[in-house]
């Protein structure tokens, strides 16, 4: 039996409030939607089998480089932090699993197992870190981590990883995200090449200890920490690791891991054409990696991302099933409601890309007509979906307007009474 941290009796009565409106909303998107030949019915079913994982460490206040000012009831560890992430679910009915970040989450991996059991939540993909040092640890990671010069260095970094997977194994996890800072902040401090064979190698040790039915996901970033070059850099170099280590081996695009106005869209079609699509860290962003809420700043952007995902599947692309996860950091909201609010803008862009007409499009641009290929897309993009969305989270028992029962529930002020104020301070979040 799940144990539900808000009062079941609540979120029944928070959803009686609204059940009218929904019903007759619903009713009424689904005729308008009936004359576009779209099956209401079938969208809603295809929303409420998709999930997305949340992020453990998305669940604390996050901060700057210069600062972090702590909310009230800030989990005080991974045990609190599981029930935020449960909360997250209850409501949503969309995020049943977990994405942790070792060490920042280690602890006893039975417990975690029983808690996870214990919430009905699962675990997505492990994250590592050798992008920060780790109290005690023998070498440091300040002049990079797999590719560093150092090879006991190097080989700490990979016994990291391999640790993450055993971890993983033990709660169900079934894929390892790498990310790594390593890179230079001169010309000429850091050799590309030996830095890229230095890093490969590394990675081949940790893809050799992967388990058969799991999948290793290399992460790429920009820039920051280092701002003259990265290893792992952009998608180019992503495709490069990923076919040079194997077919376990995939790409995860993270959507604010690029220069601003990057066509990330077109990059996701690229990695499925070429079976390399590992999956995603949801956010949004506006200038860099500002791991803003998903859908906050560019819907339209998440919308032609999903509409790519969509299009994957409508062709029936073989053995494609990316991760989707959310990777944010909040700052001046309540975490747990931008992660409800995030949750529900990742599956209004993949509504809104089901309901593409994708035959006309596809004549549209067969007979080079771009106003109206263009035209196609943007009503799709331009339907409110916001009934289905509700009705999917209805009918699996969460909240038709989970942010205002979250709010209702009063579970921040409960758990502030609980948990004590966590220390503010400087940055050093990334
Ligand atoms: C790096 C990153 C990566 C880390 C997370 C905390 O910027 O996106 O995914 O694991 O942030
Ligand atoms: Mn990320
Ligand atoms: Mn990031």
């Amino acid at each position: 039996m799940t144990e539900f941290r808000i009062a079941t009796d609540l979120v029944a009565a928070e959803n009686d409030k609204r059940a009218a409106a929904l019903k007759s909303e619903y009713e009424a998107l689904g005729a308008a939607l009936a004359r576009r030949d779209v099956d209401i019915e079938a969208v809603t079913k295809k929303v409420s089998e998709f999930f997305v994982a949340v992020p453990s460490w998305g669940v604390g206040t996050g901060g700057t480089r210069f600062a972090r000012f702590p909310g009230t009831g800030e989990p005080r560890g991974i045990f609190d932090k599981l029930d935020d992430c449960a909360v997250i679910h209850q409501l949503t009915q969309a995020t049943p699993t977990v994405s942790l970040h070792i060490p920042w989450d280690k602890v006893d991996a039975k417990e975690l197992k029983a808690k996870g059991d214990a919430l009905g939540l699962g675990f997505d993909a492990m994250n590592s870190n050798t992008f920060s040092d780790a109290p005690g640890q023998a070498r440091s990671y300040k002049y990079g981590s797999l590719s560093h010069v150092d090879a006991a260095t190097r080989a700490q970094a990979v016994e990291h990883n391999l640790e993450c997977i055993e971890i993983g194994k033990a709660i169900g996890s079934k894929a390892l995200t790498v990310w790594i800072g390593d890179g230079s902040n001169f010309p000429g401090q850091s050799n590309f090449t030996k830095a890229f064979e230095r890093y490969l190698a590394a990675m081949a040790e940790i893809y050799k200890a992967l388990p058969d039915d799991w999948r290793l996901f290399s992460e790429h970033k920009m820039y920051e920490p280092a701002f003259y070059s990265t290893v792992v850099q952009d998608w180019g170099t992503n495709y490069l690791i990923a076919q040079t280590l194997g077919p376990k081996a995939l790409c995860l695009v993270d959507l604010g891991h690029h220069a601003p106005n990057t066509n990330i869209e077109m990059i996701v079609a690229r990695l499925i054409q070429f079976g390399k699509l590992g999956g995603f860290h949801f956010n949004d962003s506006k200038y860099g990696d500002d791991d803003l809420d998903a859908g906050a700043i560019e819907p339209y952007r998440l919308f032609l991302v999903f509409n790519e995902l969509v299009d994957a599947e409508h062709r029936g692309v073989k053995g494609f099933h990316p991760a989707h996860m959310i990777d944010q950091s909040h700052n001046v909201t309540d975490p747990i409601e931008s992660l409800i609010s995030s949750a529900n803008e990742i599956r209004r862009a993949y509504a809104q890309a089901l309901i593409v007409d994708r035959k006309t499009l596809a004549d549209y641009q067969d007979a080079n007509d771009a106003l109206m290929a263009s035209e196609t897309l943007k009503r799709a993009y331009r339907a409110d979906v916001e009934p289905i969305l509700a009705e999917a989270r209805r009918r699996a028992g969460g909240a038709i307007d989970p942010v205002a029962a979250f709010r209702t529930s009063g579970y921040r002020k409960k758990v502030a009474s609980e948990r004590p104020v966590s220390a503010a301070g400087g940055g050093g979040i990334i």
